[in-house]
Order: C-alpha cells, then sequence, then structure tokens
C-alpha cells in the first residue's frame, strides 16, 4: 500500500504534530512509504533563509529520532524533487479560484495579514500534487488536513475524466485519537506552531519541568469528574486523547482509573517525559552529524525523482505536452 505524508519545517514539532502525524507514519512506515519534509510549502509565509535551512535539518533529524528508518522508507526532501513543482504548474491548471479561496486554513492565515502570498492560496495544489505525484493510496495526517485531501481528491476525479485515468485518487487516514490535539490553554482550539501560547503546546524538545508544568497548568472545568465528554469537557478529553494515544488503550478506560484530576494530570506528565524521552536522545545525537543528515535525503531523493518522474511525464503528455 503506497503511504505519503509530509510536514514543513515551519518550527519545533509540538505533540499534536507527533501524535496526530509522525507517530502513524513510524507505524506505517513500509518500503512503499515516502515521507517529505515540505520545504516549498514553508515559503508560502515569510521565513528567514538561515532559518528554514536549520529546521529543515532539524526536521530531518526529528523523523528520523521518532523513529523512521532510511533503511525502510523513503525520507526526501520536497525542494530536491522538481516534479513537485512542475505538477504544481499542471494543476494549478485544473484547479479554480473559487475552490483554492474557500479553504479554510487560506482565509484563516491570509486575514491575519494583508500582501499575503501567492503561493499561500495555491498552497493545496502543491499538496496536491505532493501526493498524486506517488500514487498514493494512504496520506497520514492530522484532522486539520481534511479539508485539503478532498481537494486532492476532486482534482485527481476531474484530472482522470477530462484527461484520462492518470492519477491514484487518495484517501486521508486520522489516527482513532488524538487527530486532533487542543491547545492546553484553549481546549477549543487545536494546539497550533504558529498561534498557540507557549504554555498551550507541549513541544517535542521540552524538558520534563516544562512538559510537567505545562500539563499541570493545563485548562480543565470545575465539576471535578474525569470523563470522556468533548461536549462538556474539552480539557479533560484532550488530556484523556493524549494519554490514551501514548498508552494505546482508550480514553475511557484511562477515565475509569481516575477520580481526581490531580493524579490524572501527575500520570500523564510522567508518560509524556517517559514517551519522548528516546527521541530527544536520539535527536540530539543525530544533530551532530549534519552531514549524514544531507546525505540521507540525498539518498531518498534517487528513489523519489525515479517514481515522482514517471507519473509527471504520463500527466503531462495526458494534458497535451510533447
Ligand atoms: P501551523 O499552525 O503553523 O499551520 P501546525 O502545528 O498546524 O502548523 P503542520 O505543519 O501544519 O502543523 O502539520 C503537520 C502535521 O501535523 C499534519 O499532518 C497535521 O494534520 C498534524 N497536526 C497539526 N496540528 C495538529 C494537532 N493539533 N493535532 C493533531 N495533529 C495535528
Ligand atoms: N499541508 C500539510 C503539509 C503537506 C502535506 C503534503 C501533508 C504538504 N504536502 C502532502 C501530506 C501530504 C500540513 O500539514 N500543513
Amino acid at each position: 500500500m503506497r503511504v505519503l505524508s509530509g510536514m514543513q519545517p515551519s518550527g519545533t514539532l509540538h505533540i499534536g504534530n507527533y501524535l496526530g502525524a509522525l507517530k502513524q507514519w513510524v507505524e506505517a512506515q513500509s518500503s512503499d512509504a515516502f515521507y517529505c519534509v515540505v520545504d516549498l510549502h514553508a515559503l508560502t509565509l515569510e521565513i528567514d533563509p538561515a532559518t528554514l535551512r536549520s529546521q529543515t535539518l532539524d526536521l530531518i533529524a526529528t523523523y528520523l529520532a521518532a523513529g523512521l528508518d532510511p533503511e525502510i522508507c523513503t525520507i526526501f526532501l520536497q525542494s530536491e524533487v522538481p516534479y513537485h513543482a512542475q505538477m504544481n504548474w499542471l494543476l494549478e491548471c485544473v484547479a479554480t479560484y473559487g475552490e483554492l479561496s474557500r479553504m479554510t486554513q487560506f482565509k484563516e492565515k491570509s486575514t491575519r495579514k494583508t500582501g499575503y502570498r501567492v503561493g499561500l492560496l495555491t498552497y493545496p495544489v502543491l499538496m496536491a500534487g505532493d501526493i498524486l505525484l506517488y500514487e498514493t493510496a494512504e496520506v497520514p495526517v492530522g484532522d486539520d488536513q481534511r479539508q485539503h485531501l478532498e481537494l486532492t481528491r476532486v482534482l485527481a476525479e476531474r484530472f482522470n475524466n477530462r484527461y484520462g485515468p492518470t492519477f491514484v485518487v487518495p484517501v486521508g487516514v486520522q489516527p482513532k485519537v488524538a487527530a486532533r490535539v487542543m491547545d492546553l490553554q484553549e481546549p477549543t482550539r487545536k494546539m497550533s506552531k504558529s498561534i498557540s501560547s507557549p504554555m498551550g503546546s507541549i513541544f517535542v524538545t521540552d524538558s520534563a519541568s516544562e512538559i510537567d508544568k505545562k500539563i499541570k497548568k493545563a485548562v480543565t472545568d470545575t465539576d471535578n469528574e474525569v470523563r470522556y465528554d468533548w461536549d462538556t469537557k474539552p480539557g479533560i478529553s484532550n488530556l484523556l486523547e493524549i494519554y490514551s494515544s501514548l498508552s494505546d488503550e482508550t480514553p475511557q478506560a484511562v477515565a475509569e482509573r481516575y477520580t481526581r484530576y490531580g493524579d490524572l494530570k501527575s500520570d500523564l506528565s510522567a508518560l509524556v517525559v517517559e514517551s519522548l524521552a528516546p527521541i530527544q536522545k536520539r535527536y540530539d545525537e543525530l544533530m551532530t552529524d549534519p552531514v549524514e543528515l544531507r546525505a540521507v535525503v540525498a539518498r531518498g531523493a534517487l528513489k523519489a525523482n525515479e517514481v515522482a518522474g514517471e507519473v509527471y511525464r504520463r500527466a503531462a503528455h495526458a494534458m497535451g505536452l510533447i
């Protein structure tokens, strides 16, 4: 089963990125899995070039530290496979302005700033190309990417109807729990790299004491009953989902063991610290050898270019390019 996913090198990952996406990727890795650092996507918002370069290396190291193994799956940089930019153009000539301007992420990010970049509008087309270039069947992503996945399916189907069968129509897959980890301070809003307050997100690089402080201060409610119920208890339900994702129990089963918020928070904090510790240790080791990190993605790009090149040529030919 062909699997592909990617993340932007836009800053340190939080536990939502890890539980919603990266942890699933590790479980789904095989010789048929492709994972990329989507560095071209990171150019849609203002980013300092040196920062982009260092965050790209960080993200490669984080993928490996979390358990992606380049001997098993293909890890690559989007910008090292030029077919992504080329496919983007073909698909921009399939997508409509109306459907791109209706994307929630575009509406949110474009209103924060006047003079937003055109790339912010066309971002989902680049993403659709990332996926379609690899004949992807499944795309493991968090819940917030559903709309982009749906657009990818619409574009693939439109292309196939107009130009003949060319693309595999992919599906998005979300984990059963923690597909949408919420901000610890505002549990009705998703944990986010760019919007959350520092106390609202647990980063994969956080120290044990930072993790403990953030979980202890997480917003809950005053009825003092540990129950999994998103409608009336979003704060507690969020903590239960994080727990559940790390312990492989259901959130209801975790809830049954606790009567006090404080006990749940202490145990959760210990579990998060224990789960992140090996990732942090490996990350530190990997970051001492940036040359090897570059070599991993250079090897990945060789395979990615082979697969993507074939699909790109098929699509270009179908549209009438010689
Ligand atoms: P930003 O806020 O800057 O847009 P982000 O934190 O939303 O960043 P992305 O880089 O857009 O993170 O997402 C990387 C992956 O993590 C995607 O698969 C996305 O669905 C997933 N993801 C992001 N936030 C969460 C979350 N709060 N819970 C679960 N999964 C998430
Ligand atoms: N939009 C995604 C990142 C992304 C992606 C992809 C995810 C770009 N291309 C292809 C899966 C498959 C996000 O997480 N913000």
